[in-house]
């Protein structure tokens, strides 16, 4: 019997998040469980991980800062001003808490899945790349590469969309989270 009830988690979350959402989350499910195939990792746990990992996305910016606020969650300045790095952290919490997932590589996959960190777990890797490649995703410059290169060697696929990361933010001056950039270092 599986662990985990992907189709409750389906159900859920399609409620939870808005069309545009949903169809992304659905693509980092699946694209994390073909990385699961390809690197011998555990495909149920990478498609949760995929599942869950952006079920705080949709959640509006005050309402993110006001449930860290209830819920004691630390939130540094720049996690604070930037929803993009908000949504990781309350996701993890919700993860834990409302879906109740307590495997940690899970947890901590939906944690880092925006910054990273450095020495990263398989799953962290999986679900940060799969984040960015799966098949909805269009707007990335190296796409085509970045795709190819995940199933060649994971860690370089990684380090380029980190490198991309780094320049989108600076090229629309944006804050640099310390971790993004100890991650890519
Ligand atoms: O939630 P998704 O859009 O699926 O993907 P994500 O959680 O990886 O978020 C992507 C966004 O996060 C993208 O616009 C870049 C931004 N981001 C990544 N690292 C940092 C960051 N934003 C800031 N301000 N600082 C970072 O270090
Ligand atoms: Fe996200
Ligand atoms: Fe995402």
């Amino acid at each position: 019997m599986r662990k985990y009830d992907i189709g409750l988690y389906k159900k859920t979350l399609q409620k939870k998040l808005d069309s545009d959402r949903y169809e992304h989350t659905i693509g980092v499910a699946y694209t994390a469980a073909s990385l699961a195939m390809r690197y011998k990792y555990d495909i149920n746990k990478a498609l949760i991980a995929g599942l869950l990992h952006d079920n705080a996305k949709c959640i509006p910016y005050e309402k993110k800062l006001q449930m860290c606020d209830k819920y004691n969650i630390h939130l540094s300045d720049v996690e604070r001003e930037n929803p993009a790095l908000l949504h990781a952290k309350l996701g993890a919490f919700m993860a834990m808490h409302k879906y109740k997932i307590n495997d940690k590589e899970i947890i901590s996959a939906i944690l880092y899945h925006t910054t990273g960190r450095p020495d990263m777990l398989l799953l962290e890797k999986i679900i940060y790349v799969a984040d960015y490649i799966e098949p909805m995703r269009y707007k990335a410059r190296r796409l085509h590469e970045i795709r190819e290169l995940a199933f060649k060697d994971i860690d370089a696929a990684l380090l380029t969309i980190l490198e991309d990361t780094l320049e989108y933010l600076k090229s629309i001056n944006g804050n640099i989270d310390p971790l993004t950039q100890k991650t890519y270092k």
